[in-house]
């Protein structure tokens, strides 16, 4: 099927790629994928070159553009990061402005509080009345944090008229067969303003991480019907990309509770509502109180992960990524609690309570997960606390309370006379470690809001630092 592996920089023919990494594949219609990926999404528009094909600088620009709004290394042209960022299932409504939530404009919002909807037809994936359920849960998602208020209707023209199609389905939008866009949705407007469509050519779920959540799609296009556009925060509803959240428990970000209470203010039916949980926000890299849940290198990039997220530092450039880590690798656990980069292997391992995850590039390694326990860790601990592999020996410190083990990634065994304690090698460190990592010969011991930073092997300590010394914070 043509594949070709993308490795240490191959390129691919729109433009030069200055920087890559070797970790996807690409087809070789990649490339008009790309093109009509950039014409939907970004405005991309025919113009012809002097060579008669499409300009490239057009295309590079509005590869850059792209890249912005994902947080992407903005090269300008299409590196593995780009492609795969351009093939997640989404939203089939263009991401036109970069910001946090954005409207589509103060004029394009409903002028009344009381809207009806209307279901014209139904999915055969799933019963009619979990379509119904899921349909009302969206719509209630945005009637607690404002004034609007929706009621069905069964007949006649409602403001938000709900309907499935494939393909060409009555609009200028036809979808696109299975996965790529999953619905759209109109702004606020008349006829056709604030209908959502989803394309059945998807298998839509109720509950289930496998296929999309009914529920979760609906709620995001619902935010375009109301007047939202999309948001680049990636822990956003109104994020352009899908991911997994469990229906039984989502809570609106606070992103979008910002968004749509900037055109239809709060919900005044809400008086001192202390059980409704808080609106979750995504980390700040500038949040100088900021205490990272693991750290871990990449290939030489460096990552930092932080509850359903981890940036992700690139040492040639300035520009740091902010990535749901189930948008990265959707196997994987959120809030872990340690990592680390088996160089020999060429895993990133993720660890959280019980459980191991490796990956190889995108993709979860065969077997696993895996107990803690299989690198020869008492089988009694509940969790570890953090992980660091240090180059030099090849070995990977395992930290746990106060005490650390040490694992021979060669010979894959825990090495003898350990658990050892943590300030008998890293002097005058007696707090709990947090996380931990080694660039470029020092050793990064995360405790709390600090770093503190040290030579392994001679134990000493030269720099007390904060969480986000590496965030570069004032670039982002
Ligand atoms: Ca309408
Ligand atoms: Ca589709
Ligand atoms: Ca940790
Ligand atoms: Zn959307
Ligand atoms: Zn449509």
């Amino acid at each position: 099927q043509n594949m070709k592996t993308f490795n240490l920089c191959s390129l691919v023919s729109l433009a030069v790629a200055v920087y890559c990494v070797p970790i996807s594949h690409v087809t070789e219609q990649d490339e008009d994928f790309a093109e009509s990926y950039l014409k939907k999404f970004f405005n991309l528009t025919e113009e012809k070159g002097p060579s008669g094909r499409g300009g490239i600088s057009t295309v590079s620009r509005k590869l850059s553009e792209m890249q912005r709004f994902f947080g992407l290394h903005i090269t300008g042209t299409l590196d593995a990061d780009t492609m795969t960022m351009m093939k997640k299932p989404r939203c089939g409504v263009p991401d036109t402005k970069i910001a946090r939530f954005s409207t589509f404009g103060s004029d394009l919002k409903w002028e009344k509080n009381s809207l009806t909807y209307r279901i014209e037809n139904y999915t055969p994936d799933m019963s009619v009345s979990e379509v119904d359920d899921s349909i009302e849960k969206a719509l209630q998602v945005w009637a607690k944090v404002t004034p609007l208020r929706f009621t069905r209707i069964y007949s006649g023209t409602a403001d938000i008229m709900i309907s499935f199609g494939r393909q060409a389905h009555g609009d200028f939008y036809p979808f696109d067969g299975p996965d790529g866009t999953l619905a759209h949705a109109f702004a606020p407007g008349p006829n056709i303003g604030g209908d959502a469509h989803f394309d059945d050519d998807e298998s839509f779920t109720f509950h289930s991480n496998t296929g999309y959540v009914l529920f979760l799609v609906a709620a995001h296009e619902f935010g375009h019907s109301l007047g939202l556009s999309h948001s680049d925060d990636p822990g956003a509803l109104m994020y352009p990309v899908y991911s997994y959240n469990n229906p039984d428990t989502f809570v609106l970000p606070r992103d979008d509770v910002n968004g749509i209470q900037s055109l239809y203010g709060p919900n005044p039916d809400t008086d001192g509502d202390i059980d409704e949980p808080e609106p979750p926000t995504t980390p700040d890299a500038c949040d100088s109180t900021l205490v990272l849940d693991a750290v871990a290198t990449l290939r030489g990039e460096m990552l930092f992960f932080k509850d359903n997220i981890f940036w992700r530092s690139y040492p040639q450039s300035n520009t740091l990524q902010q990535t749901l880590i189930t948008n990265f690798w959707p196997e994987a656990p959120t809030n872990i609690d340690a990592a680390y980069e088996s160089q020999q292997s060429d895993r990133v391992l993720l660890f959280k309570d019980q459980s191991v995850w490796a990956f190889s590039g995108y993709d979860l390694v065969r077997g696993y997960p895996k107990p803690i326990s299989s690198f020869g860790l008492p089988k009694r601990l509940k969790k570890i606390d953090a992980a660091l592999y240090d180059v030099e020996s090849a070995k990977t410190l395992f930290f746990v309370g106060s005490s650390y083990y040490s694992y021979d990634e060669a010979k894959k065994t825990m090495d003898q006379g350990f658990p050892k304690r943590v300030d008998q090698t890293f002097s005058g460190l007696t707090s709990k470690v947090t996380a931990a990592l080694q660039v470029k010969g020092f050793t990064y011991i995360y405790s709390g809001p600090q770093m503190f930073e040290y030579s392994l092997r001679t134990g000493k300590l030269f720099r007390v630092l904060r969480n986000n010394y590496f965030l570069r914070c004032t670039n982002f």
